[in-house]
């Protein structure tokens, strides 16, 4: 007899309800549950791919132990000794000589972000890197100056705001990002229905773009003068609802501002500055809300960018008011969970980056391991990460890679990164492991508690990812882990969450717990700042934008490279499922006409994509959408390497955008600046 199981798809951040049908361990369909409060019957194409994903024979299952190119399955008892006695010895002759990278799906996994640090720990390690500085690291950089806590994000209040406007970031594709806002396509209708606006500024006229009132071009990398002009033009109006007593310094940041000219802004940004009033206009006259994501955040300004959207949030009178720039209030409240976040606790060895959150740049993980000295990483575990195909100079890393003395990766596949470890510990199949949103759902556009128990049991022999960290920290360190299970965990964080949960009854609900949408007027009080206090002239942003200057002329003709995500991608890891991977070929360099004709480039013609640090070569995808002078190629490609299982990929390797990235990176955070790097791009 089939049986229908209730599940939040963990693959992205919108954690969408799904009904699961299974018989026996067979899995009969995947739908949206219409009667999630959040998701509200929503999925997309990947939350049905979860059963590729369970049952792809090339997903690992049991730990493998290379020798020269030759794969072993071996326990996990032997693989926990040998890499216990082998970081051991590495240790002994440099206690500095292990590193971590923590890869994305660790923010989809309570178990992992609960465990990881049992490792660390184990390891003494400072050489923390993650997908965070390839990502967020700005946003948080931002959020620790102005609330006092880098994981207390701000999110549009979507379901209630008159103007939503989004700069760089496209939740059509991506199913939004640091905003769980599943179903986003209804509620943008809604939007629309109460006579509201959707208004998009990217470089590309993106899928979100393609469903707004208005889509901006905006030349990449050059947000933060758009910002400036648009804060300016903020300031210049009275806004609709005073800006709360709690918020000091901005008349500090007006004065700053008077060394720019809004009409050089505009001309920077190639945003009409009768635009920018426009949205100022919006911004002061009713509920509004400017949301930057990605774009904005891999940039060389990526912290000021931060800083200036919620700057101008709080000057448009929008923080904490109904339909603006809100915070959620989640069953597990990460804010009282989490440390603050502190920055420049440590200093990098080769280059002198200084620590944010505890970690060093993923841009500077490849010199940390090529460097020669005390302190030079030999042993390095990879936990769910594919920093080869995800972080800049990925080629250069592969090669990197391959002087380590050790390396493990906690892995569902064998792939571009994973190849080159000694030993792979697969964990538990997708469908076998429970799951808590608890990064996710202090973000959600309404506040949910939802929890799923494992839909199939676990194969044989498995362990899930959390016990493999905890096998791993206990075999390096020889001390067991005495800690609660992550269940038990979850138990007592709903328990002293703000609604004093308990897990059984958030279980007794599995759609989940409806807690409404986020409440507003929660500030003061939520603040973490010390002295309860909103202070937008953080010192060292307020620096950076008096250094701030105005680029130079650019020669015409120079291309400059973005990055694009796709709804059936995440990341690198999705690309041996049929059902995502079936159409067309997405791994294209798009280019507008007028950059084509002038190079002589047809639609599906090859081309080579250079930059300083390498080249590539891909077809072209010459289309309108793109602003003339930019080039978009996505991340997460360049499956076909020697040992890599996925190579293949169904016939559609790709080739990594990554190996033609720099390392330059935005110094605030030490967030990589992947928007904007210089390309050339001419016919194969
Ligand atoms: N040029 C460019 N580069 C980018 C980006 C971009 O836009 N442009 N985006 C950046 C962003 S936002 C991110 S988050 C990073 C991602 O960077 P990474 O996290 O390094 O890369 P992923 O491709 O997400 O790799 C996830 C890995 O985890 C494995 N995995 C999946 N699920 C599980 C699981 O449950 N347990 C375990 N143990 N392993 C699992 C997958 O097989 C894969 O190897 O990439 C960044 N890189
Ligand atoms: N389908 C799918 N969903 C995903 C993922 C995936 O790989 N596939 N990855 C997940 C992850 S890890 C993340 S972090 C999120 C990311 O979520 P989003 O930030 O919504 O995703 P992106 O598609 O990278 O959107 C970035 C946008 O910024 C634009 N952009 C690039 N450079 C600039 C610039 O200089 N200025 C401006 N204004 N815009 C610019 C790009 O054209 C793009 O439209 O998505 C998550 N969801
Ligand atoms: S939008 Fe994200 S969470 Fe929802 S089904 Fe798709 S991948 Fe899963
Ligand atoms: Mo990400």
């Amino acid at each position: 007899m089939p049986t229908i199981h209730h599940r939040t798809c963990h693959i992205c951040e919108a954690n969408c309800g799904v009904l699961v049908e299974v018989e026996g361990r067979n899995v009969l369909s995947i739908k949206g549950d219409p009667d999630n409060p959040l998701s509200r019957g929503h999925i997309c194409p990947k939350g049905s791919a979860l059963q590729d994903l369970q049952e792809d024979p090339e997903r690992l299952r049991k730990p493998l132990k290379r020798v020269g190119c030759e794969w072993h399955e071996i326990s996990f008892e032997q693989a926990f000794a040998e890499i216990g006695e082998k970081t051991r010895a590495i240790l002994a002759k440099d206690a500095g000589a292990s590193a971590v990278y923590i890869g994305n799906p660790n923010a989809h996994s309570y178990g992992n972000a609960l465990n990881a640090g049992f490792l660390e720990k184990a390891l003494r390690t400072k050489n923390k890197f993650s997908a965070s500085t390839v990502d967020q690291m700005p946003h948080q950089v931002a959020n620790l100056r102005l609330w006092g806590h880098a994981s207390m994000f701000p999110i549009p209040d979507a379901d209630r705001t008159q103007t939503l406007v989004i700069l760089g970031g496209n939740p059509m594709a991506s199913n939004g990002s640091l905003w769980t806002v599943p179903d986003f396509r209804n509620r943008m209708r809604d939007l629309k229905a109460r006579g509201g606006k959707l208004v998009v500024i990217d470089p590309r006229r993106t899928e979100t773009a393609k469903i707004a009132d208005q889509h901006l071009f905006i030349r990449p990398a050059s947000d933060v003068f758009l910002l400036v002009a648009l804060l300016k033009a903020v300031m210049e109006r009275t806004p609709f609802r005073p800006v709360q007593d709690f918020v000091t310094g901005l008349d500090e940041v007006r004065a700053l501002l008077d060394r720019f000219d809004s009409t050089a802004c505009a001309t920077a940004c190639g945003v009409k500055l009768d635009d920018i009033e426009a949205l100022a206009d919006r911004f002061t006259s009713g509920p509004a809300v400017l949301y930057g994501r990605m774009g904005v955040a891999t940039q060389a300004h990526g912290t000021l960018n931060a800083w200036l959207i919620s700057l101008i949030n709080i000057a448009a009178g929008q923080l904490d008011r109904e339909g603006g720039w809100v915070f959620g209030l989640p069953a597990v409240d990460t804010v009282g969970v989490l440390p603050p976040g502190s920055i420049g606790r440590f200093t990098s060895r080769v280059s002198g980056h200084r620590s944010v959150l505890g970690e060093f740049p993923a841009a500077a993980m490849v010199e940390e391991i090529e460097t020669p000295g005390k302190g030079q990483i030999k042993a390095l575990f990879v936990v769910a990460g594919n920093p080869v195909l995800s972080t800049p100079n990925g080629a250069r890393l592969a090669k990197a890679l391959d002087s380590l003395d050790l390396m493990v990766s906690i892995d569902i596949y064998r792939n571009a990164t994973s190849a080159q470890a000694h030993y792979i510990l697969p964990p538990s199949g997708p469908l076998e492991r429970d799951h808590y949103g608890l990064f996710l759902l202090p973000m959600a556009a309404r506040t949910i508690a939802v929890y799923s128990p494992p839909t199939l049991s676990q194969e044989d022999g498995t362990l899930h990812d959390w016990e493999i960290l905890r096998g791993l920290a206990h075999a390096i360190s020889g001390e067991p882990v005495q800690a609660p299970t992550p269940r038990e965990s979850l138990d007592g964080l709903l328990r002293a969450g703000p609604y004093a949960l308990t897990l059984e009854q958030v279980e007794a609900a599995p759609s989940g717990i409806d807690l409404g949408p986020p409440p507003i007027g929660q500030l003061p009080a939520r603040l973490r700042t010390e002295d309860k206090r909103v202070s937008c002239d953080v010192a060292e942003f307020m620096e950076a934008l008096a250094a701030l200057e105005l680029p130079v002329e650019e020669a015409a003709g120079g291309l400059r490279l973005i990055g694009r995500r796709h709804l059936r991608t995440n990341n690198s890891w999705l690309a041996n499922s049929r059902r995502l991977i079936k159409g067309p070929d997405r791994c294209t360099v798009m280019i507008h006409p007028d950059d084509a004709d002038a190079r002589g480039i047809a639609d599906g013609g090859q081309v080579i994509v250079r930059s300083d640090a390498g080249e590539i070569a891909l077809c072209a995808e010459v289309t309108e959408d793109m602003m003339p002078g930019t080039v978009s190629i996505p991340h997460g490609w360049g499956h076909a390497l020697p040992g890599v299982a996925m190579a293949n990929a169904l016939g559609k390797p790709g080739v990594s955008v990554n190996d033609i990235t720099l390392s330059a990176i935005d110094t605030l955070s030490g967030n990589a600046a992947l928007s904007g790097i210089a390309v050339e791009v001419a016919a194969a």
